[in-house]
């Protein structure tokens, strides 16, 4: 038994998330921490809103809210469609707690005592028309590096080149739109990432087997141009982390917090805390899992996030970490995203353009998204998300393949011998072959989960569903009673059995479909089909079970003329 620690990209707290952000992070992490739990591992999944920076400002003066409020309030409304989406985290905590805050100023002052911090005194975008600093994502305009003309200050989502407000062509401030901006002196401190640029580059030559998405753009920022920049870690901002504490070496950093993409990746540490706190345990709870002197060294540490996140994964948080001098447990495997894209045009938060996660459970199960979500996930290059492609994955893999399986089963199976597992009877070579088919096709399937191919798995699970309709095709127990009940008791016995696996197997992809199934089972033996042939006996002779309700309803083309209408536009 392993130790896995896997964190998700912590969404913003800027509203609800969309589709393309779900699959970019937290759903993929989350089929990986059920897979691996089911395995049998220890696992430590761990989530939290990402609360501070012009990200929630902008976000809490549009809703005519005070900050700390409105985050507040986001929390509990992001911590519920996760909980919709059966998202299985150990602990979704806020980048705004007191733990956070806390290991941010201890990190800080550690990197300050290596002397990797700097103070510099620096020109930053001032807006006479706001009153104010327009940090990061306060100002926008065309990036340098690509053209993208609604960049942000703080980064490209195009290109993923983290940017300062300064680096923007034509800048505009984000809260008046105002074009008249001076730089005004302003100091601050830049955490000395150049100082740890061939650190980096050894350590991340040292990671094998990462995907060539995420070592592409990590090794382009470290080396292209002119290398790896020292970048700012503090902001003209009132809501964050403050930029200081007891016995602060720094002066000139009043009224300054951290910048958010200091403590945001700082928070999956914080996170782990809070959650020991929630648990009532002392910290050797957490440390186990983040400390390589409190045994950390023996946990496999996994990241999943969206590409426009990496640089600050393989980079700047890295950087902190090892910058403090203090025994952190580094990433071991980050598993990056492409985008989503939605119907010809890209998913967009700030243009409401898309499905949003309250809007997809309002609709449908939650099945039916991670399904088609994980099966189609952005992983070597951008994908799309049509309707047409979303109904045919439902109706075919779900409902046609899996669901209908489900039903003829056990509705054959009450009509001819009851509600139980028929009894008498015995399996032959076709059954043999289906087995030695079936542990193929499970090892396959394993290979990918492990390596967290996620398209591959999808499709590795529904050639499993296909080997049971094939058999099932093949037996025709309804012809074979005629002649020969027992034959087709056995048929049927191994027909309950294999949806029993099912149930099992398909538990990281489509939970709540699977929770249904084990209970019509009448079984809550969730145990991992090491021994296939085993498995396959789990539920005996006699033992009772339910006809399931529908578990898949088919979409039907008016639905899906109706939705691709209603969400053509945008959301206000
Ligand atoms: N909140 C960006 C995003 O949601 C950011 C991730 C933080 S991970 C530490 O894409
Ligand atoms: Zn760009």
């Amino acid at each position: 038994m392993a130790r896995i620690l896997i964190t998700s990209a912590l969404p913003y707290i800027n509203g609800i998330k969309h589709l393309g952000n779900l699959v970019g992070s937290q759903l993929p992490a989350d089929l990986y921490a059920r897979y691996m739990r089911a395995r049998g591992h220890e696992v430590m999944f761990i989530c939290a809103t990402d609360e501070h920076g012009t990200p929630a400002e902008l976000a809490a003066a549009k809703a005519g809210k005070p900050v700390a409020a409105y985050c507040a309030e986001m929390h509990r409304v992001q911590a519920e469609l996760a909980q919709g989406f059966g998202l299985s985290f150990d602990f979704y905590g806020r980048s705004s707690s007191a733990r956070n805050h806390a290991l941010t100023q201890h990190l800080a002052r550690q990197l300050g005592e290596a002397g990797l911090i700097s103070v510099i005194t620096e020109r930053q975008m001032y807006s006479p028309a706001d009153g104010r600093f327009l940090p990061d994502r306060y100002i926008e305009g065309t990036c340098p590096n690509c053209g993208y003309e609604r960049a942000r200050g703080d980064q490209c989502e195009e290109c993923t080149k983290q940017l300062d407000p300064t680096d923007l062509i034509n800048p505009r401030s984000a809260i008046s739109g105002s074009t008249d901006l001076e730089l005004r002196e302003t100091r601050h401190l830049f955490l000395r990432q150049s100082a740890l640029r061939e650190t980096l580059d050894k350590w991340i030559d040292s990671q094998t087997g990462w995907p060539v998405l995420t070592t592409s753009i990590a090794k382009k920022w470290l080396h292209d141009g002119d290398g790896l920049q020292d970048r700012g870690i503090t902001r003209d901002l009132d809501w964050g982390v403050p930029a200081q504490f007891d016995g602060a070496p720094w002066e000139g950093m009043e009224g300054k917090v951290f910048y958010v993409w200091f403590d945001a990746p700082i928070e999956y540490i914080a996170a782990t805390a809070e959650w020991a706190d929630a648990q009532g345990l002392d910290d050797s709870a957490w440390q186990r899992w983040w400390r390589t002197d409190q045994g950390a060294d023996d946990v496999r540490y996994v990241e999943f996030m969206g590409k426009d996140n990496v640089p600050f994964h393989t980079l700047s948080f890295p950087a902190t970490l090892i910058g403090s001098g203090e025994p952190w447990k580094l990433v071991d495997y980050i598993k990056s995203f492409n985008y989503l894209n939605y119907d010809g045009g890209q998913f967009s938060t700030s243009q409401g353009r898309g499905v949003f996660m309250d809007q997809a459970l309002d609709l449908l199960p939650a099945d039916y998204w991670r399904w088609w979500l994980l099966s189609h996930a952005p992983e070597n290059s951008d994908s799309e998300f049509t309707w047409e492609n979303f109904q045919a994955s439902v109706n075919k893999d779900l409902a046609d393949v899996l669901g209908n399986l489900v039903s003829r089963v056990t509705k054959f199976c009450r009509a001819k011998f009851g509600a139980v597992v028929p009894a008498g009877g015995d399996c032959g070579p076709l059954e043999d072959r289906l087995i030695a088919d079936l542990e193929a096709g499970l090892r396959s399937y394993q290979t990918a989960m492990d390596a967290m191919m996620v398209r591959r798995s999808a499709q590795d699970l529904r050639a499993l569903w296909v080997l049971g309709n094939e058999y099932l095709q093949e037996a025709a127990p309804w012809s074979t009673f005629k002649s020969d009940p027992d034959r087709a008791a056995a048929q049927i016995r191994m027909a309950l059995n294999l949806i029993r696996v099912y149930a099992v197997i398909s538990q990281p992809f489509i939970p709540g479909a699977a929770a249904r199934i084990m209970e019509a089972m009448a079984c809550d033996d969730w145990s991992w089909p090491g021994d296939l042939r085993a498995a396959l006996g789990a539920l005996p002779q006699g033992h009772g079970f339910d006809v399931p309700d529908v578990l898949f309803a088919k979409i039907t083309d008016d639905q899906r003329t109706e939705w691709a209408e209603r969400f053509a536009g945008t959301r206000s």
